[in-house]
């Protein structure tokens, strides 16, 4: 992951928002070229695509920015959106109540309903950083995500700890929740007395 190149063969969107200062495009930029940039506030968006490893779908990552005057746009994004990375600044413990109504009204969109999500807790390499399981609360994710598939990735786009597990992360949802619908597609199907063939995946994963 992380490695530029030829286009991979099937794409899926993510799209990674979260506060102003979060952390979003320093770790696009680390994991897509090991890079250390100084990054100014996101007006608008950066995209990148992400090669995943043994023929899964590539990733085409949507950064957009995400300060108060930016935050209306994200709507916008959630139509094409197969999976939801959420970036919080796991140090600041300030602007948690803000990242937690930010995420819980994005989790209420209609679009985003079932949409796998991961919630990367950035700057752990600062002392003092909140851990996952004391994001997980709170974030009130248990309550908020329901039946979602989701993940808290600890992380840190300084050093790159943790990115690329949080971006395996979200390609294994990814996969294990189209799979989840293809059978919930079948098990409507049957009920309604629809003879099963073979089905076709939507997605060839590996
Ligand atoms: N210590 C530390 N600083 C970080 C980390 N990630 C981002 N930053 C810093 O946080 C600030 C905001 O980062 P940026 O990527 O612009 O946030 P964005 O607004 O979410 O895109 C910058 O000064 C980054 O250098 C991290 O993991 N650890
Ligand atoms: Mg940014």
């Amino acid at each position: 992951m992380g490695v530029h190149g030829s286009k991979p063969h099937k794409q899926a969107q993510v799209l990674m928002l979260g506060l102003d200062g979060s952390g979003k495009t320093t770790l696009l930029y680390k994991l897509k070229y090991n890079e250390s940039v100084v990054t100014m506030p996101t007006v608008g968006f950066n995209v990148e695509m992400l090669e995943t490893q043994h023929s899964g779908p590539g990733l085409t990552v949507w950064d957009v920015g995400g300060q108060k005057k930016m935050r209306p746009h994200w709507r916008h994004h959630y139509a094409d959106t197969a999976g939801l990375v959420f970036v919080v600044d796991s140090w600041d413990l300030r602007r948690l109540d803000e990242a937690r109504k930010e995420l819980h009204q994005i989790l209420r969109y209609r679009s985003l309903r079932g949409v796998p999500l991961v919630v990367l807790a950035n700057k752990q390499d600062l002392p003092g950083a909140l851990d996952p399981a004391e994001l997980c609360l709170r974030l009130d994710l248990r309550r908020v995500c329901g039946d979602r598939p989701w993940f808290v990735q600890p992380c840190s786009a300084s050093t790159g700890m943790g990115l690329e597990e949080g971006f395996r992360r979200i390609v294994y949802l990814l996969k294990t929740s189209l799979k989840q619908t293809q059978e919930d597609i079948k098990e409507k199907l049957q009920s309604k007395g629809f003879p099963i063939m073979a089905m076709k995946p939507v997605l060839h994963c590996g």
